[in-house]
């Protein structure tokens, strides 16, 4: 791994140094730190042996020595400046108790819980616990950092009570979450529920990461925008205000990123009220109109259309510059607006590196 001329700065003060962490905090770090959403994945051939020998991807995310490796194979071929707790966040409704199992080719599948009997019978006490194996991957990774790679900083995460909640009343992933969205008009008190007790889980679990090692948290609501205003202020805003509260009580330092994708305008009102920190906006964001709907000084993430990344050249190099452009002088971290493809050749990952890095 990369060497680190400010190592000795970062062991004074907590997380002093880290260029994610001062960019978190408020500070114009330049040129941004770098991490990508999914970077460890498919594209990578070190990621797909892995996987193969794992066999199951659950299996995967529960071997602490498997899941550990492919949460650094990134750092170690590009130098990113976050390493990302590799795991997924359905393994909450896992934790919780929902059968859930990954089918090839056609992702996560979950036995939908539907109504009161079902939502009853998942646990809310004790996730940290059946979440073990992750927090021991979180462990790991930490200590291989703190001893090799002190620039680097670690993230754990969960999905957003709303989106987590999509897939657990779903059953499997989609483009409207039909069912997941119908339940809420129908039945609030039931659905409300449900996202109390993810509001519960999620804070353990994410304290537990704190715990572990994980320096910064981040929150992916990657269906966030499928609400209309007020639907979006009751499942997306107030649980998401709530989780932070009680995760901030337990850590109150801890850097928390929002992800609350194709929000669009109502990110101003996600920004004053949710409590998080940071931004990660999606591709579909204009980055200087975020800038100026998000309170001052409040670190953006984002926002490169993961397709660019695929496309490389020319196109690339021109949409990853007019990032810059747009960010240059407040706080900010060089990422993709959505996590990135399989096809993505990783040779166009290094030149994004290379170019983020020249400023
Ligand atoms: O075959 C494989 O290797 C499985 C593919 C895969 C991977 C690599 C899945 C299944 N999950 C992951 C890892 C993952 N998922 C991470 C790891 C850290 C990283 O490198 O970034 C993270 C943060 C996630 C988060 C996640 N999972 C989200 C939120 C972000 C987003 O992409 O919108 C969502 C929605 C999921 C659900 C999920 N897990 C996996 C798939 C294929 C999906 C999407 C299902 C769908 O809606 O169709």
């Amino acid at each position: 791994m990369e060497s680190d001329p400010t190592a000795s700065t970062s062991a004074a003060a907590p997380g002093g140094g880290k260029p994610l962490l001062r960019a978190l905090g408020g500070e114009a770090v330049w040129p941004p730190p770098l991490w990508l959403m999914r970077q460890a994945g498919r594209y990578l051939p070190e990621y797909r042996a892995v996987r193969a020998e794992a066999g199951d991807f659950i299996a995967l995310c529960t071997r602490p020595e498997l899941a550990a490796e492919v949460t650094l194979q990134p750092i170690r071929r590009y130098g990113f400046d976050a390493a990302i707790l590799f795991s997924d966040i359905l393994m909450v409704p896992w934790a919780m108790g929902q059968p859930l199992r990954f089918a090839e080719g056609e992702g996560p599948l979950l036995e939908p819980v539907r109504d009161a009997a079902a939502i009853g019978g998942l646990a809310v006490e004790g996730v940290a616990e059946r979440a073990a194996p992750i927090l021991e991957t979180l462990r790991r990774v930490r200590a291989t950092l703190d001893a090799e790679a002190r620039r680097v900083a670690l993230i754990g995460f969960a999905g957003s009570p709303f989106t987590v909640a999509c897939y657990m009343v779903e059953g499997r992933g989609g483009r409207d979450f039909a069912a997941a969205r119908g339940l809420a008009y129908a039945d609030p008190l039931l659905f409300g529920r449900l996202i109390r007790m993810l509001v519960e889980a999620s804070t353990e679990y994410l304290c537990a990461q704190a715990e572990a090692g994980a320096e910064v948290l981040m929150l992916f609501d990657s269906w966030a925008g499928l609400l209309p205003p007020a639907q979006f202020r009751r499942w997306v805003i107030e649980p998401t205000a709530q989780l932070v509260r009680a995760v901030r009580k337990r850590h109150p330092a801890i850097p928390i990123i929002g992800f609350p994708r194709l929000a669009g305008p109502m990110l101003a009102e996600y920004a004053q009220r949710s409590g998080v920190q940071a931004l990660g906006l999606d591709t579909t964001m204009d980055l200087r109109w975020a800038a100026g709907a998000v309170p001052a000084g409040m670190a953006l993430q984002g926002n490169l259309d993961p397709l660019a990344l695929v496309a490389g050249g020319a196109a690339l190099e021109a949409e990853a510059r007019a990032n810059l452009a747009a960010m240059r002088g407040r706080p900010f971290v060089f990422n993709l607006g959505h996590g990135i493809v399989p096809q993505t050749p990783p040779e166009h990952v290094a030149a994004l590196v290379r170019l983020v890095r020249a400023g």
